[in-house]
């Protein structure tokens, strides 16, 4: 069976089938969110509207407009033509183009280390036994760049309460995929693959971290980290890590690919933090993809409720 074909037999939960759960086409969905027909806006708009009118996909699925601060969900196009994929080219623009055939299907996920129940998990395994939930997040990278994204995805909680992490494990370290014959950036032989990164335990377990298998309510596409990457909305984009393969827990503090090169611009916490300039530039605003102008950053980009009492023990004045 196919991923898509299974991924549309994924039962709704009960939860999830509320009245706000609207199905857009994209010219409603523009509409709703104000692009088509604001006169002055749709000038400036028009001509980008048109050209991706043909390639966009008609059944847009979201449950909202807007984040839970207002901001507008990005566009599908934004979303999937925009991304950071060094696997494949440090041309954002261009990691749409060179993913387009990669292989998703058959996709294992080996999760073991300091578990009871260590498993190799089919991705059908886990969209069945996880239901798909719509998490609205906004992502920011450290570049100082950010879009507001409909994810589609699970807890990494319950994929780890799953194999029966011991009391000894204090981390999570994850790997993506290696196969240079479908990844070209692979070849580029200065970076350290297979990527890596890794989370504290409780940072794993926290609510917000999503297990992310879907975009605007359709499979996740190759581009944005297909079929499996994990979503950590308060930290910095580069923590989010595409097409996982393996899910490891252990008793120290992972290397990372970005701490191996560049340890002190791009440490292992990496929480999103106005304060605290990275050596090269300022954290402090960021622009929003499809907007002009900058926006304030905010602390834990938004998340501070969710996520600031994990670190009542550690100087957030460190970036890392
Ligand atoms: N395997 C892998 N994961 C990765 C990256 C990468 O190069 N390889 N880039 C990261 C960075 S820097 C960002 S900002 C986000 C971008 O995710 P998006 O393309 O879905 O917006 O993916 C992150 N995950
Ligand atoms: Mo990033």
């Amino acid at each position: 069976m196919s991923h898509s074909a299974f991924y549309k037999s994924v039962p709704v939960k009960p939860s999830e089938i509320t009245p706000e759960h609207i199905y857009l086409n994209r010219r409603q969905f523009l509409k709703a969110m104000g692009v088509i027909g604001a006169g002055a806006f749709l000038a400036s708009c028009a001509p980008s509207e048109q050209a991706s009118e043909s390639a966009a996909p008609l059944d847009l699925k979201v449950s909202a407009t807007t984040d839970e601060l207002g901001d507008p969900i990005n566009t599908y196009e934004e979303i999937t033509n925009y991304n950071n994929y060094y696997e494949f080219t440090t041309d954002k623009r261009q990691v749409a183009v060179l993913a387009k055939d990669f292989k998703t299907s058959p996709w294992q996920v080996e999760v073991y280390g300091l578990v009871n129940k260590p498993k190799t998990f089919g991705l059908e395994d886990l969209l069945r036994k996880f239901p798909a939930e719509e998490r609205i997040y906004r992502l920011r990278c450290v570049e100082a760049w950010s879009m507001v994204i409909p994810w589609m995805g699970f807890p990494l909680a319950a994929l780890l309460k799953e194999v029966e992490p011991l009391s000894t494990a204090k981390y999570v370290r994850f790997e993506s995929i290696m196969d240079s014959s479908q990844m070209p950036g692979q070849k580029q032989r200065f970076y350290p693959w297979p990527y890596q990164e890794g989370l504290t335990i409780e940072e794993a377990m926290n609510d917000l971290t999503l297990m992310a298998t879907g975009l605007y309510g359709k499979m996740l596409p190759p581009q944005n980290g297909a079929p499996l990457r994990l979503v950590v909305p308060w930290k910095y984009g580069f923590k989010s890590i595409k097409a996982i393969v393996k899910i490891e827990l252990i008793d120290y503090e992972p290397n990372t690919l970005w701490s191996t090169i560049a340890p002190h611009e791009y440490g292992f916490y990496a929480n999103v933090n106005p304060q605290v300039p990275h050596p090269r530039w300022s954290q402090a605003s960021e622009r929003r993809i499809g907007e002009s102008g900058r926006r304030p950053t905010l602390m834990f980009n938004g998340y501070a409720e969710q996520v600031a009492h994990l670190y009542k023990d550690i100087n957030l004045k460190d970036f890392y």
